[in-house]
C-alpha cells in the first residue's frame, strides 16, 4: 500500500498537536550554524570506561521555546587560567567554530574552567560546547553548570556531569563520557535561570590540556 504524503502530514501534526497542548508555551526548532566536519567514520582508537554508545549519526531537531535567542555571542568569558597556552578567551564566543588551528583556545592541563557572562539572568534553553573537532577525542570529567553567582558558590545547578569516577571532586557524575565532533555537544538546561555558564573539563584522551572552539548559550531574557 502506497501512502500519500499529504496523509503523512496530517497524520503527524494530528499526533503532534494535543502533546503541544499540554506543554506549556509554543516551541520552535533550535537553528544552529555548524562548522564543516574535519574527520568522518566512527573512531576505534578512544579509550573510554564511560563512553556513550557512538552512532555517528547526528542529533537532529532540538526544540525550544518560541523566542529563544542566542545570549552569549561577544559575552565576556573568564577562565580558571586566564593566561591560555593557545588563543584568547574572546574566541569562546565570537561566533567561529571551525576546527581548524587559529580557532581553539588551549588552556592548562588538569581539571579547570571557563565560565561565560551572560550580563544578565536568563531562562536558558540550549547549551552548545565545542571544545575541539579536528580529531576524534573524549574530554574528561565534563561538568556543565548554572549560577547567578559568579564564583559559583550558591545556587549551583548541574546541567551536565560525566565524572563517573569523581576525579574532579564536584560529585559522581550519571552523564556518559562523548566524542567530540563539528556539530558540538548540546545540554539541555530545561530553562533553568541563570547569568553564569561555567564549564569544567579534565583533560583529553590525545593530551592533558584543555580546549574550548566555541560556547553558544541559547534563552529567553527575563521580563
Ligand atoms: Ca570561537
Ligand atoms: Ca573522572
Amino acid at each position: 500500500m502506497k501512502i500519500h504524503a499529504a496523509m503523512v502530514t496530517i497524520l503527524t501534526v494530528a499526533m503532534l498537536a494535543p502533546i503541544q497542548a499540554g506543554q506549556g508555551p509554543e516551541k520552535t526548532e533550535l537553528k544552529l550554524t555548524l562548522p564543516k566536519p574535519m574527520f568522518i567514520g566512527t573512531p576505534t582508537n578512544i579509550k573510554s570506561a564511560n563512553l556513550e554508545v557512538v552512532t555517528g549519526k547526528s542529533r537532529g531537531p532540538f526544540m525550544v521555546p518560541v523566542g529563544t535567542k542566542l545570549l552569549s555571542q561577544k559575552k565576556a568569558v573568564k577562565s580558571s587560567d586566564m593566561q591560555p597556552v593557545i588563543g584568547e578567551m574572546e574566541m569562546i564566543t565570537d561566533g567561529e567554530k571551525e576546527g581548524g588551528d587559529g580557532y581553539f583556545v588551549e588552556i592548562a592541563p588538569g581539571k579547570q574552567w571557563v565560565q561565560v557572562d551572560l550580563g544578565a539572568s536568563a531562562a536558558l534553553h540550549a547549551i552548545l560546547v565545542w571544545h575541539y573537532h579536528s580529531q576524534a577525542r573524549v574530554y574528561r570529567d565534563v561538568i556543565v553548570q548554572v549560577s547567578d553567582d559568579k564564583d559559583f558558590l550558591k545556587g549551583v545547578t548541574t546541567i551536565f556531569n560525566n565524572d563517573h569516577d569523581n576525579t574532579s571532586g564536584l560529585g559522581i557524575g550519571k552523564d556518559k563520557e562523548y566524542i567530540e565532533v563539528a556539530e558540538g555537544r548540546l545540554f539541555d538546561p530545561k530553562g533553568i535561570k541563570g547569568r553564569y555558564v561555567r564549564c569544567y573539563s579534565n583533560g583529553n584522551t590525545s593530551n592533558d590540556l584543555n580546549h574550548y572552539v566555541e560556547i553558544e548559550v541559547y534563552g529567553t531574557p527575563l521580563k
